[in-house]
């Protein structure tokens, strides 16, 4: 059985089968300062030590060829209540050792969304931010997504975009939305184009197994995949433990990790070892999934 090890709080150092000893933050003081403020960062280099992401390559595409049928593969809403064997990845230490510098050592795991669109039929991710839809939920609203490429993500099979500093512009992180077609959107509602500029988008291109880096308020979206090549990203969602959740606000429909070192904010965390299907039957998705992004 998994059980995973947390490192404690002190623990400055640990092994990498990348790059020998990761400190406990693997990003240059450039790096975060490039974060802070373009609320944004490319990491091209390998994230998982290469075994390890080919187990989690292959644990994924058996969870894919289970998806019931109708379910979208881009609506693979947190896969690890069903799957907890996720968890040997989502709180792999390469993977912490990214959100540390951002956060903190004391780190929860909020969320994570498999976003897969398959080739020729992939829906688009209409510009949004996700604070928006996490309102109410964390305070404060501090939660850092690492976007782990599984296949290659490019412009051509619809790659994440962002818009740089719309995290600390104008509405930071809750401006207004309007209806979007469903029918070819991964969810319902996009941010009103008068409170965007998308001439100032950057497209964030990545090899499988490299990943991205964006504040929750930043404004993000992507385009259709109409290539011949499936487009899939993990997303892995960090917090400080200092944050609060809002169990109330989410209706008893959610849990949260324990990452890394300890609570600060006085949280109730879920045991990484067991699947929750008394909270899968709360979010309506025992057997299926729900976007609830
Ligand atoms: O995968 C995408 O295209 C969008 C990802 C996204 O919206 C997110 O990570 O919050």
């Amino acid at each position: 059985m998994f059980m995973p090890v947390f490192p404690k709080p002190t623990l400055s150092t640990t092994m990498s089968a990348i790059s020998g000893p990761i400190r406990t933050g693997r990003l240059t003081s450039g790096q975060v300062r490039h974060y802070e403020s373009e609320g944004y960062l490319v990491f091209d280099q390998p994230v998982l030590p290469e075994a390890r992401f080919d187990g989690l390559k292959s644990c994924f595409e058996e969870i894919l060829a289970d998806l019931p049928a109708g379910e979208r593969p881009e609506a693979m809403d947190v896969p690890h209540f069903m799957h907890p064997k996720l968890l040997e990845w989502a709180l792999d230490e390469s993977i912490l050792c990214l959100a540390t510098p951002i956060l903190g050592e004391d780190l929860a795991l909020f969320s994570t969304h498999f976003i897969c669109k398959p080739k020729g039929s992939g829906r688009r991710v209409p510009w949004h931010e996700d604070s928006a839809y996490w309102k109410g939920k964390i305070t404060p609203m501090e939660v850092c997504t690492v976007w782990l490429a599984i296949d290659p993500s490019t412009k051509v099979n619809g790659c994440m975009m962002v818009i740089p500093r719309t995290h600390r512009e104008a509405r930071q992180g809750f401006s207004d939305y309007e209806n979007v077609d469903l029918s070819t959107s991964v969810f319902g509602s996009e941010i009103v184009q008068r409170q965007r500029d998308d001439s100032r988008r950057v497209y964030i291109e990545l090899q499988p197994n490299q990943c991205s880096l964006h504040d929750a308020r930043i404004q993000h979206g992507s385009e259709p995949n109409t290539s011949d090549l499936r487009r899939c990203g993990w997303t892995l969602r960090f917090c400080s433990t200092r944050a609060r959740f809002n169990d109330e606000a989410f209706g008893g429909a959610h849990q949260v990790y324990l990452a890394r070192g300890r609570d600060l904010g006085g949280n109730v965390y879920a045991e990484p070892t067991r699947a929750y299907p008394e909270v899968l039957a709360r979010r309506g998705m025992l057997n299926s999934y729900r976007n609830s992004h």
